[in-house]
This record gives structure tokens, C-alpha cells and sequence, in this order.
């Protein structure tokens, strides 16, 4: 599923983010950048070990939640992991959507800073972080549409979403948050 907002490119897809050929792609990972599964760990599996040294070196106390830090992709077709950090789901009421929009704007504000044309983002918090999938999508989408409506960059946000549940659920918000507009 594709949309232009402000005349740059959303679009939807289903698929692995480790083989995404954009500038950037956003790994879904923990305040420490410690690694682990999912996202994070697919991304430090294919990427390689200069990832984590990058991160190391340069973000030694690790990244707040709701934020996001860049580093190199080593070996991935991209230029640059953008290591953003959504929160935990603990019912809602702790700032959970404050958190997780954070995390995406802080993400494409460094893609921009960083002249990135095209940017990736993962399904951020819906996996290991409990964050119920349509409230996500729902932040995801509406913080990137705001972000491409300021900014007017970057010219293509992809999100790439593993598994046909979790595709669905975002082309379902996408075309309520197109409605809405
Ligand atoms: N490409 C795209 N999406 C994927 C991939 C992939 N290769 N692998 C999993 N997903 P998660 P979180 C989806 O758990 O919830 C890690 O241990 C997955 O199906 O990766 O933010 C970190 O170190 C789900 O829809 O991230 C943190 O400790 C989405 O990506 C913690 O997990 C996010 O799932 C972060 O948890």
C-alpha cells in the first residue's frame, strides 16, 4: 500500500527489514543497545559486529526510551541502523504513546539530519514490548504523517512489516488516517 503526503512517499509493505536497499533502516531496540531478539537481533546478525562497536563507542549510557541515536549498517545494504527505543506496554497510562511517537520523530529527524532520502521502520514496540498492535500502528502512522507534513522530508518513510497481521493492521490505520485528512 503506497500514499503521498506532502508529495513524498508511505508506503506499507510486507517483508524483512534487513534487506530493505534505503538509506536508513530503524532497528527496534532496548535503552542499553544491548541487542537481543527480533528486530534488533536480525539487524546485528546480518549487519555484523561494527554495529554494536559503533554503538559502544559512541553511545556508552545507551539510548533513552522514546528516543533514538544512528550509527553505521556495516554490512546491510544501508547506510545507517537508526537505534530507536519505544517503550515497553504497560497498560497505557504511562506515557506509552508520548514514548513510541517520540521514538519514530527522533528517528526521522536524525534520517533527515543525515540527508537520508528513504528511511525503513519495523512494527517498533509490537513484539517483546507487548504494544498492542492497532494503538501502534496508529502512533507509527500518525507521528510520521505529521513529520512528512512539516518537514516535507524525507521523500520515502517505508514501513516494513513482518507477517501478514501486522501489515494488515497498519493498511487498516493508513486508510482511516487517509480518511481522516
Ligand atoms: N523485519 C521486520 N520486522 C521484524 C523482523 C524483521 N527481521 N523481526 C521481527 N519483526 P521486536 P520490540 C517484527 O520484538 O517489541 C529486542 O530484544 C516483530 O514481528 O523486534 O520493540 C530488543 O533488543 C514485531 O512486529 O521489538 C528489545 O529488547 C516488530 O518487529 C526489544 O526486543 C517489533 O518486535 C524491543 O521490542
Amino acid at each position: 500500500m503506497k500514499a503521498t503526503i506532502a508529495g513524498q512517499m508511505l508506503e506499507l509493505i510486507e517483508g524483512n527489514i534487513v534487506e530493505q536497499r534505503v538509506d536508513a533502516v530503524v532497528n527496534a531496540a532496548n535503552s542499553r543497545l544491548a541487542g537481543g531478539g527480533g528486530v534488533d537481533g536480525a539487524i546485528h546478525r546480518s549487519g555484523g559486529p561494527a554495529i554494536m562497536e559503533e554503538t559502544d563507542r559512541l553511545y556508552p549510557e545507551g539510548c533513552p526510551t522514546g528516543s533514538a541515536v544512528i550509527s553505521g549498517a556495516g554490512r546491510l545494504p544501508a547506510k545507517f541502523v537508526i537505534h530507536a527505543v519505544g517503550p515497553v506496554w504497560s497498560g497505557g497510562k504511562s506515557g506509552e504513546p508520548e514514548l513510541l511517537a517520540g521514538a519514530h520523530r527522533r528517528s526521522l529527524e536524525l534520517a533527515v539530519e543525515h540527508d537520508c532520502r528513504s528511511v525503513a521502520f519495523p512494527a517498533i514496540s509490537t513484539g517483546v514490548y507487548g504494544y498492542p498492535l492497532d494503538l501502534a500502528a496508529g502512533v507509527a502512522l500518525s507521528t510520521v504523517i505529521s513529520f512528512l507534513r512539516e518537514s516535507g522530508r524525507p521523500e520515502l518513510v517505508r514501513f516494513v512489516l513482518f507477517g501478514r497481521p501486522v501489515y494488515e493492521a497498519f493498511a487498516s490505520k493508513l486508510a482511516e488516517a487517509l480518511q481522516a485528512f
